[in-house]
């Protein structure tokens, strides 16, 4: 029988919540001994343990067919490899959100990234760094360090660093300014499924859609209310991701409940703008599956 493997990461930013979004699309794994395959049990696919950097490369060389990896590394893959076989990205994960950005040292006099042009960057993405700043028409002398690129100005190898950030901590406690973001990123699943048999490409739809149920669901928020039956219209209009909410009369009452599945995320300022509207009794509860 076919079988599909997929690539996480072994251990570090990535890992917990991409073993949680193959379990959430109902995959559960016999643990090996050596922990880096783990045989699926309920579902033919089966998922191998790497470090991250590893997996876009595993997916061109047919290790396996899906892998989930930030944006940032399967982009400097491909622009390095120049490979005429192209990763798909088959569907962004919604975490592991960072940005590139370009840093400089804090007193440094510049405001703009055109300031760069001919300084030395040192970067751990040199292929996705000189892509974009050569999009935007700047050419600089890109050094590839593999860790600590944050320590590079300050030791004098560098004028300004290309690095992912996220809080922006690191780049504070070594004395750098964000200049500019370049990029961002976020882990996807990706697939080398071009020319997969026609029984893996059967299961891997399934899985897809098991993913776009699992992300609409995570994506999703069910609300329900109570509101004046006049408010309706308003109310509708003020419900995230809403077209069609359900109506119901109220048992001895010129109030109707209006429940909807939100599609966009639901902040307090729409609770307090349906509040506004009329509304009272206002629930959020999270949706767990859906299957459109
Ligand atoms: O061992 P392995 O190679 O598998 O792991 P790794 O150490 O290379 O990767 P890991 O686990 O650090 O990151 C995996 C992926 O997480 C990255 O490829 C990004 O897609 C994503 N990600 C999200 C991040 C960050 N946020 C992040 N903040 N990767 C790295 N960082 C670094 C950042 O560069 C800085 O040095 O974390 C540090 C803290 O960031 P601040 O801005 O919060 O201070
Ligand atoms: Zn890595």
């Amino acid at each position: 029988m076919s079988r599909l493997r997929v690539a996480i990461q072994k251990s570090g930013r990535l890992s917990e919540k991409s073993l949680d979004i193959l379990k959430s699309c109902g995959l559960s794994f016999a643990r090996s001994k050596d922990k880096l395959f783990w045989y699926g049990r309920d579902f033919p696919v089966d998922v191998l343990l790497v470090r991250d950097d590893d997996i876009p490369r595993m997916l061109l060389d047919g290790v396996c067919e899906l892998g989930i990896v930030g944006e940032n590394i399967a982009r400097e893959v491909m622009l390095s490899r120049n490979s005429e076989t192209k990763l798909n990205c088959l569907r962004k994960l919604g975490f592991g959100h960072c940005r590139l950005s370009i840093a400089v040292p804090e007193d440094l006099e510049i405001t703009s990234i055109s300031d760069l042009e001919g300084t030395r960057i040192a970067t751990s993405y040199p292929a996705l760094t000189r892509h974009l700043l050569e999009k935007q028409g700047i050419s600089t002398e890109i050094t590839e360090l593999s860790g600590s690129v944050e320590i590079a100005p300050g030791l004098g190898t560098a004028d300004a660093i290309s690095d992912l950030v996220s809080t922006g901590t690191t780049l504070r406690a070594n004395h750098l300014r964000e200049l500019e973001e370049l990029y961002q990123s976020q882990a996807a699943l990706y697939g080398r499924v071009d020319d997969i048999s026609a029984t893996k490409q059967q299961l891997l739809d399934q899985l897809l859609a098991r993913l776009e149920g699992v992300m609409q669901a995570r994506e999703s928020k069910y609300v329900m209310l109570h509101a004046p039956r006049e408010a309706l219209e308003k109310i509708t209009e003020l419900l995230p991701g809403v077209e069609h909410p359900s109506v119901m009369p109220l048992e001895g009452s010129d109030r109707i409940a209006i429940h909807a599945v939100c599609g966009e995320a639901v902040f307090w300022e729409h609770l307090e703008a349906l509040k506004a509207a009329g509304a009272s009794a206002i629930l959020v509860l999270p949706v767990e599956k859906m299957l459109a």
